[in-house]
């Protein structure tokens, strides 16, 4: 079977990157959908959905989110993770303020952690990797504010500078040029 050999030839490094980094929010939406658990709702740790986008990030209520709440809600979050002060996230910081978001999004579902709860917090180790994008094991406010502003970008799909519902639903295909944008967006 040639085809099948040439399939698995072209299967880019990126995938098993893209898998992995996607697979935090995937994780929440696939509990969702089977058996008899209802589906998460949109919740602050969880979902790429638009609907969990705005829903996160909408502060002033009126059904879509500009830049400037977006990157303040941001900022904000990066500062009540810098435990120790020093202005810059380390791992342990980063993924602790997740975990803080995915805990009270269970809580909210009357869920207790379970194997998406642990995996979600093992991909929220791998984005703070790809984050970093200089490897000195900190992420910077720039780096943050630079995956912020891809974050946004990517979720503003028709280029207005706000993200609404009349935002189109992007192509996964672009998404997985850039692990780290995916990986990113699965943190929101
Ligand atoms: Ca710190
Ligand atoms: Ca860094
Ligand atoms: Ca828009």
């Amino acid at each position: 079977m040639p085809r099948t050999t040439q399939m698995f030839r072209k299967i880019p490094f990126a995938l098993p990157l893209a898998m992995l980094t996607g697979m935090a929010g995937a994780a929440l939406a696939q509990t969702a959908g089977e058996g008899d658990t209802p589906p998460p709702a949109p919740g602050v740790a969880g979902g790429h959905s638009q609907a969990a986008f705005i829903a996160s990030y909408d502060r002033d209520g009126d059904g879509q989110v500009t830049q400037e709440e977006f990157l303040a809600v941001r900022t904000e979050r990066f500062e009540g993770a810098d435990k120790d002060g020093d202005g810059a996230l380390n791992e342990a910081e980063y993924v602790a303020e997740f975990e803080g978001r995915l805990r009270q999004q269970y809580a909210e579902q009357d869920r207790e952690p379970d194997k998406f709860f642990e995996r979600g917090l093992t991909q929220a180790g791998v984005r703070f990797a790809l984050l970093d994008r200089d490897r000195n094991g900190l992420l910077s406010p720039e780096e943050d504010l630079a995956s912020a502003e891809r974050t946004f970008a990517g979720m503003d799909t028709n280029g207005d500078g706000v993200v609404s519902a009349e935002d189109p639903p992007r192509e996964r295909r672009r998404r997985d040029n850039d692990g780290s944008d995916d990986a990113e967006r699965s943190a929101d």
